[in-house]
């Protein structure tokens, strides 16, 4: 329904500013660029392996808005690097990990690509087994309340991770003890090749939330201030005491699930329908109606990202890989800290 004029714009409206608005809108960008060469690079052979965020930025990026960053606790997953990039993850953080380089702060070049990871942003790093982080994260929220602080722990995962275990005991240890926990589902409605309704008996993720009588909240997840207004909320209950939300923020995967994949499970229209509903020209579009953007800025803004990118990604080649004697070091407790 078209607004009346005299209404406030909706970012103003949530007390977002004109700048921050437009910060967001850039992040977004700025993953989908960098989104863009990963992908080139895995068809040079140059990474090995690639999991992108193309189609969740809005997401990722909306709620990452509403947090404390460097004090709440972040679980995130594979899939979130635009959340990385909004958290103050760099772009040569991001090249560095992917191209498995020594000066990689997520792992010293041992993890898979986009598994973030930093004591000081308070994210932490993650198994490659879905949902594992899901525990982590009620977890943190625990710490939360024992050390009587209050931050709070928010966990990202997608639909296919809410079909394990570690979802259901999670969501019921932080609904039990009423903690200050945030689970994040990005709900793009495939794991892998397997769509919802072969992975679920209900309709929606966020119906599975009554089962643990907390409050499960589904929306558009390629729209960033309603993704920024229902965490926000969410968080601020956290913060109240009050316990955990289930968020099903409803995205798209817009590429293959990984650079190993090749989509033939989906058809065209479903493709066209995700792309569609990609969340960048949506916010885009958005801007402009409030005058924040225009079609020059915007192809400035690209042209800018792109060349951004394309240094980060040169630095990350020329960085030297980790150096074999290391190799060890991390994963066995006798070879150092
Ligand atoms: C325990 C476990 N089983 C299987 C896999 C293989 N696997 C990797 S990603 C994935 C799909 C997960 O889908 P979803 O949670 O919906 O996240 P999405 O990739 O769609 O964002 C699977 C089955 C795994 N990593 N861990």
């Amino acid at each position: 329904m078209a607004r009346a004029k005299t209404m406030p714009p909706r970012h103003r409206e949530l007390g977002l500013s004109d700048q921050q608005v437009r910060e967001l809108y850039r992040t977004m960008v700025l993953a989908r660029v960098i989104d863009e060469r990963l992908w080139i690079l895995s068809r040079q052979g140059k990474a090995h392996f690639v999991l992108t965020s193309r189609g969740h930025e809005a997401a990722q990026v909306g709620s990452a808005l509403a947090l404390r960053v460097g004090y709440d606790y972040v679980f995130s997953y594979y899939r979130d690097m635009a959340l990385g990039l909004a958290l103050g993850f760099t772009p040569d953080d991001i090249f560095l990990s992917v191209l498995a380089r020594q000066g990689d702060i997520m792992s010293g070049g041992r993890q898979l690509p986009n598994h973030l990871s930093s004591r000081r942003l308070r994210v932490a790093t993650q198994s490659s087994s879905v949902a594992s982080q899901i525990p982590h994260g009620a977890g943190a929220a625990y710490a939360a309340r024992v050390l009587g602080e209050d931050f709070v722990a928010i966990t990202y995962f997608g639909d296919g991770a809410t079909s394990k275990g570690d979802f259901h005991e999670g969501l019921n240890f932080a609904a039990v003890w009423k903690l200050p926990a945030i689970f994040f589902c990005e709900n793009n409605g495939w794991a892998i090749s397997v769509p919802l309704d072969k992975q679920m008996g209900t309709a929606t993720v966020a119906e599975r939330a009554a089962a643990y009588g907390i409050p499960g909240v589904r929306l558009d997840g390629c729209d960033p201030l309603a993704v920024y207004a229902a965490t926000r909320e969410a968080v601020e209950r956290a913060r109240r005491g009050e316990g955990p939300t289930l968020i099903d923020a409803e995205v798209v995967r817009l590429t293959p699930h990984s650079s190993q994949d090749d989509d033939h499970y989906r058809t065209r229209d479903v493709l066209d329908e995700a792309k569609r509903r990609d969340p960048i020209p949506r916010f885009r579009r958005y801007l402009e109606e409030q005058n924040l953007l225009d079609e020059a800025e915007d192809a400035r803004l690209w042209d800018e990202l792109r060349a951004e990118v394309i240094a980060a990604q040169e630095r990350a080649e020329a960085a030297p890989p980790p150096p074999p004697e290391e190799a060890r070091r991390h994963l066995f407790a006798a070879e150092g800290r």
